[in-house]
C-alpha cells in the first residue's frame, strides 16, 4: 500500500520570499490591523477580481454570515438549506433567528425554490442560500419569490470565490454575500473571508459592525463585532490572488481526468461543467449509489482512507441531523428526502491545485476497482 496520503484539499500558499517581503514592509509600516494599507489593496483586488462593487474584509468566512444578518435586522424565522457547512445555520442562530430548512435539488445540491413558499409564515424575514460546491443557486427564482414576500436574501457564497453565470458575478445576487477565505478554500488567506454588498451605504454599516459599531473615536452607532481582517492575512491574500487564476485552471485539468475516467463508471454520478457557469473547481463530488456500484458510499469511503486517500463527506450528517437542530419541525427526514440521500451518497474526491498524476490515477484506481 502506498503511505503517502492524498488529502481533500491543499493550501494554496504564495512564495515565502515574496510573502516576507511583505511582512518586512509591514513591519516598516508598524501597523498590523484595523484597516491598514493591505487591508484596503485586497478590499480593492478583489472587487475588481470578482467584478463586484463592494467588498468588506472579514477574519473567516463565519463572522460575515452573523453580521450580514445583524446589518439587515433579520429576526423571526429564516429559510436555509440542510446541506451545507454547520456555520450557515450557526449563523442564523447566534442571531436567536429560527432556521427553517428546506430540500435541495438534486441536480446542483442548493436549495430547491419550488419548495421554497410552502416553508414560508408570517414570521419568515430572509431566505439564505448556499451556492453548494461553488454551483450558482437559481437565484432568479430565489429572487422572484423573495420579492414577492419581501423577503432578504443572503447568499452564503463560501464555495462560489470567481464563479459567474452568463458573464456575471454571483456573488452580485440578492442583497448580501458572503465568502470564506479558510485555508481549505480556492482563495485563502489562512483564516479570512468577505462580505459582498451592493452600495456605499452597506459597505459604510458593514464596517462599522467589524469594528464593534465604532464610526469615529467617541462613537458607537450599533453593537459591533471584532471581525477585522489583519494585515498579515491581507498581505498574504494580495499574493495569492496573482496565482488563483493558475490554481483554479490545475483544478479544471483535474477534474477534466476525473470527468474521462469515472464518466461511465456504473453507479457513481458525477457532475459535468455547466454551459454560461465558469467554475472555480473548488469541490468535486461524486455520489454512489450502493445497488448499481455493488457498494455503499461509507465502505468506498472507507476504502479509499485504507488507502491513504482521504475524500470528505461534504455534507453528511445534514445539518439539520446535528443534535442542536434535529428537534426543529423543518429538520425531518420527511421534509428533506432529496437532502438526505445526497448526504448518504456524497463523497468529495481530493481536489486542489497540486494533485500530480499519480495521485489522481490512485484516487481513479480505487473508485473503478
Ligand atoms: N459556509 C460554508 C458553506 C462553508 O463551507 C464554510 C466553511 C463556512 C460557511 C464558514 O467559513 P469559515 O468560517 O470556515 O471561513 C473545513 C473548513 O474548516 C471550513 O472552512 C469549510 N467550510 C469546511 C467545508 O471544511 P474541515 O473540518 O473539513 O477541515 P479540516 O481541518 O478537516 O481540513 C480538510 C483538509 O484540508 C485536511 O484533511 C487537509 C487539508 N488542510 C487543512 C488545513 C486547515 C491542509 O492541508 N492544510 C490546512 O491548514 O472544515
Amino acid at each position: 500500500m502506498n503511505k503517502d496520503i492524498i488529502t481533500v484539499t491543499s493550501p494554496l500558499l504564495p512564495d515565502l520570499g515574496d510573502f516576507n517581503e511583505l511582512l518586512k514592509d509591514i513591519w516598516d509600516r508598524k501597523w498590523i490591523t484595523n484597516n491598514g494599507h493591505y487591508h484596503h489593496l485586497l478590499e480593492s483586488a478583489l472587487a475588481e477580481y470578482l467584478h463586484v462593487p463592494y467588498v468588506s474584509l472579514f477574519t473567516n468566512g463565519t463572522l460575515p454570515l452573523i453580521t450580514a444578518l445583524q446589518a439587515l435586522r433579520i429576526t423571526g424565522e429564516v429559510i436555509t438549506t440542510p446541506y451545507s457547512f454547520v456555520a450557515t445555520t450557526h449563523a442564523l442562530w447566534w442571531n436567536g433567528i429560527k432556521p427553517v430548512f428546506v430540500d435541495i435539488d438534486e441536480e446542483t445540491c442548493c436549495i430547491d425554490p419550488n419548495k421554497i413558499e410552502a416553508a414560508i409564515t408570517p414570521k419568515t424575514t430572509a431566505i439564505m442560500p448556499v451556492h453548494v460546491y461553488g454551483r450558482p443557486c437559481d437565484t432568479e427564482a430565489i429572487q422572484q419569490i423573495a420579492d414577492k414576500y419581501g423577503l432578504k436574501v443572503i447568499y452564503d457564497a463560501a464555495h462560489a470565490f470567481g464563479v459567474e453565470q452568463n458573464g456575471k458575478s454571483v456573488l452580485n445576487a440578492g442583497d448580501i454575500s458572503t465568502l470564506s477565505f479558510h485555508a481549505t478554500k480556492v482563495f485563502n488567506t489562512i483564516e479570512g473571508g468577505a462580505m459582498i454588498m451592493h452600495d456605499a451605504k452597506m459597505k459604510q454599516r458593514i464596517d462599522y459592525l467589524k469594528n464593534f459599531g465604532f464610526a469615529g473615536e467617541t462613537e458607537v452607532v450599533a453593537p459591533g463585532i471584532n471581525s477585522k481582517m489583519d494585515e498579515m492575512r491581507a498581505a498574504y491574500g494580495i499574493l495569492n490572488l496573482k496565482q488563483v487564476d493558475a490554481a483554479i485552471e490545475a483544478r479544471h485539468q483535474v477534474a477534466i481526468k476525473y470527468r474521462e475516467a469515472l464518466r461511465n463508471v456504473e453507479g457513481v454520478t458525477i457532475w459535468e461543467d455547466v454551459f454560461g457557469i465558469k467554475h472555480n473547481y473548488s469541490y468535486f463530488p461524486i455520489f454512489v449509489d450502493t445497488e448499481k456500484y455493488g457498494m455503499s458510499r461509507d465502505d468506498l469511503y472507507f476504502k479509499m482512507k485504507d488507502q491513504g486517500i482521504l475524500g470528505r463527506r461534504y455534507f453528511y450528517p445534514l445539518i439539520s441531523d446535528f443534535s442542536t437542530y434535529r428537534g426543529l419541525e423543518s429538520a425531518s427526514k420527511e421534509n428533506l428526502p432529496v437532502a438526505s440521500k445526497m448526504a448518504e451518497e456524497v463523497i468529495c474526491l481530493p481536489m486542489h491545485h497540486a494533485l500530480n498524476e499519480d495521485d489522481i490515477q490512485r484516487v481513479l484506481d480505487c473508485i473503478r476497482k
